[in-house]
């Protein structure tokens, strides 16, 4: 936690704010481990302020350290007598708040400049300490653990989208986690070709493609895979659309490293899709960043921005013929210095239920 902190007051150092303004639940948790719907964090060179309601105080005092601990019903006003006399002039906050959240700021801190900022917050989370990355790998074994058990609950005919849902759900809660990171996509048959097909209440039948794509909570950080299985006989076609993705996939784990661009890290993966004369199918980004919110930066559009070490990313190729059937592959990657660490451990060769 020191580490962030001094992370933090170094970004603050070369942003040229007097001040941040550190909202939103995430990005409070990453600097103090609190987890809790109301507080506000206000930091400034000299003064670390942590502002909640009476329900927060008692853990707030437990599980806040660096932090003046203030009982607040209002907490921006309070800040504000606070920082009177400390001669601050500008003042970031995150341009994610709500416009109403907004309006408050500028009544309340009239007389200040505000300096709206797109992820300040973000950037500090984008390159994970190591109690981050250990949580991680762990989020990824408990849906690596679920993926396994899932394979025996599939009875095709019988078995519908939602149950396999439900079932993913449970068993990585009974694995430690605390629920889902988000909104299950499993798609069989034709709606398998609909890359973000959530679980419906259709049957699974044998014949047809099934892509999971699923992730959990583990004390705050989340996993997120996908595997495409099939169920019954398999087609040439079909054999032939899940091996291209895989080496897609497979192309980028070998390739991914510390100081790849962004372009890259998309195109590695991608050309193996277009060489093999799929490359209009494969209609989506090859992957974003995890770690607290499910889906963060980098992002990996034309950008000569580099990756660097630390960063936790997805890998998630995928062939989509609409009205057949569709494939993804999903895994979750550390960059390191020299390569990456593979943490999602589930099989990838075809498997045929
Ligand atoms: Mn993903």
């Amino acid at each position: 936690m020191q580490r962030r902190l001094e992370r933090f007051d170094a970004k603050l150092a070369q942003s040229g704010l007097d001040a941040l303004l550190v909202t939103g639940q995430n990005n409070i948790y990453y600097l103090t481990d609190f987890w809790g719907t109301n507080a506000t964090v206000f930091i400034t060179k000299n003064r670390r302020l942590f502002l909640t309601d009476s329900r927060y105080t008692l853990i707030a005092k437990q599980s806040v350290h660096g932090f003046d601990i203030i009982e607040s019903k209002d907490p921006l006003k309070d800040i504000v007598k606070i920082i009177g006399a400390d001669k601050l002039e500008t003042i970031g906050f995150d341009n994610q708040v709500s416009f109403a959240y907004y309006q408050g700021l500028q009544a309340i801190f009239e007389g200040y400049t505000l300096s709206p900022q797109s992820n300040f917050m973000e950037e500090l989370r984008m390159i994970k300490d190591e109690k981050e990355l250990a949580t991680i790998r762990k989020a990824c074994s408990i849906s690596d653990r679920a993926f396994t058990d899932v394979l025996d609950f599939i009875k095709p005919g019988q078995t519908t989208e939602l149950q396999v849902a439900n079932f993913l759900d449970f068993r990585m809660r009974e694995y430690g986690a605390s629920g889902i990171s988000f909104e299950s996509i499993i798609a069989s048959g034709y709606r398998s070709a609909m890359p973000h097909g959530v679980a419906s209440d259709k049957v699974i039948q044998s014949g047809e493609t099934l892509t999971m794509d699923f992730g959990c909570y583990y004390n705050h950080y989340v996993s997120d895979m996908t595997r495409t299985i099939h169920i019954g006989d398999t087609t040439d076609e079909e054999r032939e659309i899940y091996d291209i993705v895989l080496r897609s996939n497979q192309a980028l784990i070998d390739a991914a490293k510390a100081g790849m661009t962004r372009r890259d890290y998309d195109k590695v993966a991608r050309d193996v899709i277009v060489e093999a004369g799929y490359g209009d199918y494969f209609t989506h980004g090859i992957g974003h960043g995890i770690g607290l919110d499910i889906h963060e930066i980098p992002y990996f559009g034309n950008s000569d921005e580099t990756i660097e070490a630390g960063m936790v990313l997805t890998d998630e190729p995928g062939i989509y013929l609409a009205d057949k059937y569709g494939v993804r592959i999903e895994d979750d990657i550390i960059i390191t210095k020299n390569g990456c660490e593979l943490i999602t451990l589930a099989p990838k060769e075809l498997i045929v239920l």
